[in-house]
């Protein structure tokens, strides 16, 4: 496991800091220095930024440096925060990173900051996906235990800005960006959810990305570990001597098997799928769950697990668990029109993500590959992502595949290189095409599910504004369904 805590050095105060990148974060971070008058500049290699003349005065006593970013100005600064939208493997940040050891210059994102000053537990959530499913759950199920809680970091809320809500207990979302720049969080229970490929265009390879999630176990109390997860296993299995990885008495484990003794796991009983802990208690029966798919089940064990340290009342958790009625944009049911069921997995921004939905909506063991009734809208940006596993997938369970955005061929290549007749593959140049594409080749019965597996910044600002455009047409066209219905007598079964 890699250690990066030998990096860690004190933020200090009164010392001149420029924070880079001026989105969610770095404006975030700007705020909490200001009132803590440290003295800071400003700087984001945008030339122009949307907002930037009320950036200047909210922060009248700071630079803004706009534009190209540039070493002989950056290395004036003795501590710098990055945002995770900006590589510190870029040329730069590497040359300043060397200048680091020579002259103290400390490099940090705004997550480190936050470690340095927070004085109470934090839980830690990171993973390919599911992140935000099982932070939320968290969230809920301490609050409706009685804990004053509150969840943020790459969920949306940035960490910093979480503190000024008095809370006994945080609750952090992080990507693998936020952990580059992390030395030394302190977390109370930390867990990597899963890994699969996402963000290729930031990492050398898959065990890159994964050497940089595992960080968040340093200087864990608990670290609760999916047994599923092999290279993870092994990975830290192999490394339960590192001082900064907890004992072996401090590790909850959980997984998709039927769990032995100390663990969480599912296990199949006559009448359907159980999450069960340690050995044979029954937690929960899975039909009791507003949560679908066993990836969500997996998501509440996690959640669970995370906050066993805390030993909460048992059946409140429960409860809380059985009320969580999941985020928009994951796996979202949308409406039910002339029987056939949308759902809108915008959220799906990587192959994991959409392979977990067709799993959860399509399963295997229910679908003879005659009755196929799966139709997909995908594409996007594809982030350097190898998607021949997707493409596998989807020849054996999808029936028309929707494809579009910046990186739909590479889609494409890997199922028609799985094997999917071509008849099956259709290219839309928007949204409302692959809606109206989709009602045109649904029968009663069929599924149509967005899950793009791409982000969404060639045609959108975000992946929920590309879920709402997707719910707003669909909405849009069960108007003109009701309509219809009118005359034909037919149609519309049920919209919400
Ligand atoms: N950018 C520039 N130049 C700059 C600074 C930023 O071009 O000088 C670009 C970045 O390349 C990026 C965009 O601006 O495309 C936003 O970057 P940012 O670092 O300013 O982002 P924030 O607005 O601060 O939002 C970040 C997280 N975004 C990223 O990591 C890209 C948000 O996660 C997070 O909610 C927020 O901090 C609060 O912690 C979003 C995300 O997409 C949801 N995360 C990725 C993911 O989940 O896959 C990691
Ligand atoms: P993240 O915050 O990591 O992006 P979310 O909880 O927002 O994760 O879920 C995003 C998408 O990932 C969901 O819509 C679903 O398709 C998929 N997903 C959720 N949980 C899991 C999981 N445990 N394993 C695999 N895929 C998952």
């Amino acid at each position: 496991m890699n250690n990066n805590t030998g990096q860690y050095k004190p933020f200090v105060f009164s010392q001149q800091t420029l924070v880079v990148g001026l989105g969610g974060t770095g404006l975030s971070v700007a705020r909490y220095l200001k009132q803590k008058n440290c003295p800071f500049d400003l700087a984001d290699n945008r030339s122009e930024l949307a907002g930037q003349d009320n950036i200047r005065s909210e922060f009248p006593d700071s630079e803004l440096l706009l534009g190209d970013f540039n070493y002989e100005q950056f290395k004036q600064y003795p501590q710098i925060i990055v945002s995770p939208g900006i590589s510190v493997r870029s040329e730069i940040f590497r040359l300043l990173s060397n200048k680091e050891s020579d002259k103290g210059q400390l490099i940090i994102g705004d997550i480190e900051l936050f470690a340095q000053v927070v004085d109470k537990p934090v839980i830690a959530i990171t993973g390919s996906n599911g992140k935000s499913t099982v932070t939320t759950l968290v969230e809920k199920i301490a609050s409706d235990c009685g804990i004053k809680t509150i969840a943020g970091g790459n969920l949306g809320i940035p960490a910093l800005d979480l503190l000024t809500t008095r809370s006994d207990l945080y609750t952090l979302e992080l990507s693998s960006f936020q952990l580059e720049t992390t030395y030394s969080l302190k977390t109370l229970s930390a867990i990597v959810l899963n890994v699969s490929e996402d963000h290729m265009d930031r990492y050398n390879g898959l065990d890159d990305y994964r050497q940089v999630k595992t960080t968040i176990y340093n200087n864990t109390d608990w670290a609760v570990i999916n047994k599923d997860e092999q290279q993870l296993l092994k990975l830290f299995k192999n490394n339960t001597q590192n001082e900064s990885c907890p004992s072996a008495e401090r590790c909850i484990y959980f997984g998709s098997e039927e769990p032995q003794a100390d663990e969480y796991g599912l296990q199949k009983i006559q009448d359907g799928d159980y999450l069960l802990k340690k050995g044979q208690e029954t937690l929960l029966k899975a039909s009791e769950l507003r949560l679908k798919g066993v990836y969500n089940y997996l998501n509440v064990l996690a959640a669970i697990a995370l906050l066993e340290p805390l030993s909460l009342d048992r059946e409140k958790m429960l409860q809380a668990v059985r009320e969580y009625a999941g985020l928009e944009h994951r796996c979202e049911w949308v409406a039910q029109i002339n029987g056939v069921d949308f759902y809108n997995d915008s959220k799906g921004t990587n192959a994991g993500a959409t392979i977990a939905a067709i799993n959860a909506l399509e399963p295997e063991a229910d679908k003879s590959t005659a009755q196929r009734q799966l139709i997909l809208i995908a594409g996007g940006i594809g982030k350097g992502a190898d998607f021949t596993e997707l493409g596998k997938v989807i020849k054996a369970r999808v029936k028309y595949l929707l494809l579009m955005g910046q990186d739909a061929v590479q889609i494409e290549y890997a199922v028609l290189k799985a094997g999917m007749a071509s008849e099956r593959i259709i290219h839309v140049d928007s949204m409302h095409e692959a809606v109206q594409q989709a009602m045109a080749l649904a029968q009663k019965g069929d599924t149509v599910l967005l899950s793009p597996a791409c982000a969404s910044f060639d045609m959108y600002a975000n992946y929920s504004e590309r879920g709402n455009d997707f719910k707003a047409i669909i909405y849009e066209r069960a108007e003109i369904t009701l309509d219809n219905m009118a005359d034909s007598q037919e149609g519309l079964r049920d919209v919400s």
